[in-house]
């Protein structure tokens, strides 16, 4: 199998290059921000949990996003493998992961993290807040508080993956197909 984690701040372009993983490798792609984000439109009592903060920039609960992992891996069960796009985000999330995928008798292959600086990621966002009136997306405060939850909780995985040989970092300023192609190169001689 192989199993993806796409890692970077807030608009560095996870779930754009997601969508050419998938079909160049016939992964599943779980984001746990999509799957949140579908929770919300259903007002589901987890969506408008999630809602307050997302809605300010704060990550949800570990055991809530480990909830919804668990779940749909268990929905897959004869998956090529993963990308998962958003998660982990912090270390439990990350050792529940391995827990959950060597169940499987599986385990993660590569961490693919995309860096770009926070000026190039604070424009993006907002003009993405503009095309699509995602509500974290709209205000440069919560964008601040997204960036500054990513540098405290999230970027530590990187040493995580990097222990076990697994981290390639990638520079995520550039075309979305020069970076994509980046990607196809790494996973294509792993
Ligand atoms: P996510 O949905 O993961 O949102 P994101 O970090 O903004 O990344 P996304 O994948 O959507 O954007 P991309 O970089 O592709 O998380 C949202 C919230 O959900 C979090 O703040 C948190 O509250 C919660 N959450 C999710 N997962 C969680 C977890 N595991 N634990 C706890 N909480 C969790 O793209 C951004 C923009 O850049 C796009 O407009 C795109 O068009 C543009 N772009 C992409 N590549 C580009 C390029 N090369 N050049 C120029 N623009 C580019």
């Amino acid at each position: 199998m192989l199993n993806i984690v796409l890692f970077g701040p807030p608009g560095a372009g996870k779930g754009t290059q997601a969508d050419f993983l998938i079909k160049n490798y016939n992964l599943i792609h779980l984001s746990t921000g999509d799957i949140l984000r579908s929770e919300i439109k259903e007002g589901t009592t987890l969506g408008l949990e999630a809602k307050k903060l997302m809605d300010n920039g704060l990550l949800v609960p570990d055991d809530v996003v480990i909830g919804m992992i668990k779940s749909q891996l268990e929905k897959n069960p004869t998956s090529n493998g993963f990308i998962f796009d958003g998660f982990p985000r912090t270390q439990k999330q990350a050792k529940e992961l391995d827990k959950l995928l060597n169940q499987k008798s599986t385990s993660i292959s590569v961490m693919l993290s995309l860096t770009v600086d926070d000026q190039e990621l604070i424009k993006r966002l907002l003009k993405r807040g503009i095309d699509s009136g995602r509500a974290d997306d709209q205000n440069e405060n919560i964008i601040t508080n997204r960036i500054n939850e990513y540098n405290i909780k999230t970027t530590p995985l990187k040493d995580y993956y990097r222990l076990q040989n697994k981290l390639h970092e990638i520079n995520g300023i550039g075309s979305v197909s020069e970076i994509a192609n980046k990607l196809n190169q790494i996973i294509d001689n792993l």
